[in-house]
């Protein structure tokens, strides 16, 4: 064993076992165990966060995943999971329709909980797991991910202490293309009873917290517009069609509390765009532009340099004054995708260890699920809808 693994052991050694079982191992399976992997590797954690065991349907996916993932076990039993005093974490990484009963039972359980976005598939499921949350006393996560880019952590700093003045817009898109082919297969994601709404809840769940995150607004009303172009898609079986029940593409106007306002598309079919999600915020002084295509990098406007100097930089956030950076590599050495779900696990576990608060909670969830109820609210009766507290 190298010297530094050797250390790396002791150094975990020494610290309780924070033990993470996890429920589904998709593709957000595999962005969080391979974050619990790591964290401890870069960052100096109060506990030693073991990927202890993996749930899931079918026992042999299961542990082929737990294998892979490196998780010591797999179960299709999460009763017996739940019951286990040795599991301190139950993450949620499972599609949106099971949120609330899983999250819910883990908190019976007394477990502190991580779930992936969006919260819950009702405003209701939402409100019923924050209060189970705060009266069970645990803690709780939501997988918003994008809050914790060097960049993002950067911006919200950034914004806090004035450099782009009061804030007066933002305008966010959060683009995908991979349902742009009528011939792409059916999925849960098409499915309203399985996923709640389409781009809508997937990609505009995203946007709404960045905002929340980077500026500190809560939404006050919103109007909304949503489209599914293409009305039916293949099964995955290849037998047949199933009616898609959700947006392809939806969009909303936002009014914040304070008089900023704000403009949000998420789309799945934008040819060209594979995971394009930007956001810009407009402020009295200046403004702020962030884009997960160049996530390392901030674009920056402020009135404040001279006038002959004036015009968007790019601040590079990678260098060991930003946020996580200095625990990856020396300065200007960039990270990706990933290591957002590393610095979530690293702030929850530090969060977890000093009582200090996690955001964002099962509360942030609620405001979340309330925008986005909001805007399906007002398709559906058309014109502004307030958005519910
Ligand atoms: C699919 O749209 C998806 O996997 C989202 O569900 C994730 O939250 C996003 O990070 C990447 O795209």
């Amino acid at each position: 064993m190298s010297l530094s693994s050797q250390s790396n052991a002791a150094q975990r050694g020494a610290k309780p076992a924070l033990n993470v079982a996890m429920v589904g191992h998709a593709f957000m399976g595999r962005a969080h165990g391979n974050a619990y992997r790591q964290a401890n590797h870069f960052f100096d954690l109060p506990r030693t966060v073991v990927p202890k065991i993996i749930v899931g349907r079918d026992a042999g996916r299961a542990a082929a995943a737990a294998a892979v993932l490196g998780f010591e076990s797999a179960t299709t039993d999460l009763k017996a999971v739940l019951a286990d005093p040795d599991i301190h974490v139950v993450d949620v990484a499972t599609p949106n329709d099971s949120h609330h009963t899983i999250a819910m039972a883990a908190l019976k359980a007394k477990k502190h909980v991580l779930c992936e976005k969006p919260l819950a598939m009702t405003l209701e499921q939402a409100k019923a797991m924050a209060a189970l949350a705060r009266q069970q006393r645990v803690r709780v996560g939501l997988w918003h991910n994008y809050r914790r880019a060097p960049a993002t952590a950067l911006a919200a700093k950034m914004i806090a202490r004035g450099d782009i003045g009061d804030v007066r817009q933002v305008r966010a898109v959060y683009l995908q293309d991979w349902l742009s082919d009528a011939s792409v297969p059916a999925s849960w994601r098409t499915d309203k009873k399985l996923c709640g709404s389409g781009a809508h809840g997937d990609l505009n769940a995203h946007l709404i917290d960045l905002t929340r995150a980077l500026t500190g607004l809560e939404f006050e009303s919103v109007c909304g517009v949503q489209q599914t172009f293409t009305k039916a898609r293949p099964n995955g079986d290849g037998k047949g069609t199933s009616k898609v029940t959700v947006d392809d593409a939806f969009c909303f106007l936002a009014k914040f509390k304070g008089g900023a306002i704000g403009t949000y598309e998420a789309t799945r079919v934008a040819p060209g765009r594979k995971n394009h999600n930007c956001i810009e915020v407009s402020g009295t002084t200046g403004s702020i532009r962030w884009n997960l295509e160049r996530m390392n990098e901030l674009e920056v406007f402020s009135y404040a340099d001279p006038r002959d100097g004036q015009g968007f930089r790019t601040v590079m956030c990678m260098d060991g004054v930003h946020p996580y950076a200095a625990n990856w590599w020396p300065d200007g050495h960039i990270v990706g995708y990933e290591h957002t779900f590393v610095h979530h696990v690293v702030d929850f576990v530090t969060a977890l260890a000093s009582k200090r608060p996690f955001a964002p909670d099962f509360d942030d969830g609620v405001r979340v699920q309330a925008v986005l109820e909001a805007a399906l609210a007002s398709v559906k009766q058309g014109g502004w809808v307030k958005v519910p507290k």
